[in-house]
């Protein structure tokens, strides 16, 4: 059991009942203190971190939304002359406060231990209340989840030609291929979302102009923390074949955090210049969804940038 739980005594609600309770009450004999009510323990279960980990109880926790969370009342007592217990306890847990638009109810409010699925990201307060076998009622104990949004959407590029250079492209919702609204490694930290806000920018975080193998493929990856919501598009392109003739077969994979959402190809370019339309990615449905579309990057409205080389 965490400390906390017993370092919360709430001594004042405790004594103004007590008081509250010594005038006409009859139901203690003479000498014995009448009861007090009982002390109410709400908390989130907040899940470990890795595998071996344990759960922990908190009165606050930020966790992602979708997916199920534990209330825990389960630490509430009263006094009995053996000490603590929760023997004769019933539980009411009410929803004090939750995100507009959210439409969640508790699984069942009467029990110790109810759960609740947050459907959309924000702040989710809960109250609980117990009764003891007196019906004598706690001072209410609030529980508070902040349900964040899912975090880090990642693209990653890979592929296995050497001597070759393939890009890809993250476009903006509404956003054109080779502009500021596209980062690729000519853009490679461009400012979307709020301007000077960094948790909503993409970063391309790996960049390759130089082709790998199959036991050490060549990878670009582009990440954005908080993405703005959205439809956003991811192009490959193979910028340079290096003098070579190579055909190189890029694919991707969609992840966010250490989720994988989606994966595309691998699809074949055969000549510098070629382009795939490989996925729409709706944020925050976080739906990855094919175009599949073979064009070229000047089709695509990229100016010339290799000629020559
Ligand atoms: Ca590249
Ligand atoms: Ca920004
Ligand atoms: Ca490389």
């Amino acid at each position: 059991m965490p400390d906390i739980v017993r370092n919360a005594p709430l001594l004042l609600p405790a004594l103004a009942a007590s008081v509250a309770l010594q005038g006409g009450c009859s139901r203690y004999t003479l000498g014995t203190a009448p009861s007090d009510p009982p002390t109410a323990q709400a908390y989130v279960v907040v899940p470990p971190a890795t595998d071996e980990g344990e759960s922990t109880l908190a009165r606050y926790a930020r966790l992602p939304y979708g997916s199920e969370v534990q209330l825990d009342g389960s630490q509430s007592f009263h006094d009995v002359a053996t000490g603590q217990s929760t023997e004769g306890l019933t539980y009411e847990w009410s929803i004090l406060l939750t995100p507009e638009g959210s439409g969640i109810a508790l699984s069942d409010p009467l029990v110790a231990m109810p759960t609740f699925t947050p459907d959309i990201a924000g702040t989710y307060e809960f109250e609980l209340v117990v009764v003891d076998e007196d019906d004598l009622v706690s001072p209410p104990s609030i529980a508070t989840v902040i349900a964040a949004a899912p975090e880090n959407l990642t693209i990653t590029m890979s592929w296995t030609t050497g001597a070759t250079d393939v890009d890809v492209h993250l476009i903006r919702p509404g956003g054109a291929y080779w502009s500021e609204d596209d980062c690729y490694f000519g853009n490679p930290e461009p400012d979307w979302g709020v301007v000077g806000s960094v948790v909503d920018n993409p970063v391309l975080n790996r960049d390759d102009d130089d082709g790998g193998d199959v036991a050490n493929p060549a990878v670009e990856e582009v990440v954005v923390q908080r993405p703005e919501d959205g439809d956003y598009e991811v192009v490959v392109t193979y910028h340079n074949d290096r003098g070579n003739d190579f055909t190189v077969q890029p694919s991707l994979t969609i992840a966010v955090g250490n989720i994988i959402i989606g994966n595309a190809g691998p699809v074949e370019l055969a000549a510098e210049g070629d382009a795939w339309r490989a996925v729409r990615i709706r944020w925050p449905e976080m739906q990855v969804e094919p175009i599949d579309e073979m064009t070229t990057h000047t089709a695509l409205g990229g100016p010339d940038y290799n000629e020559g080389s």
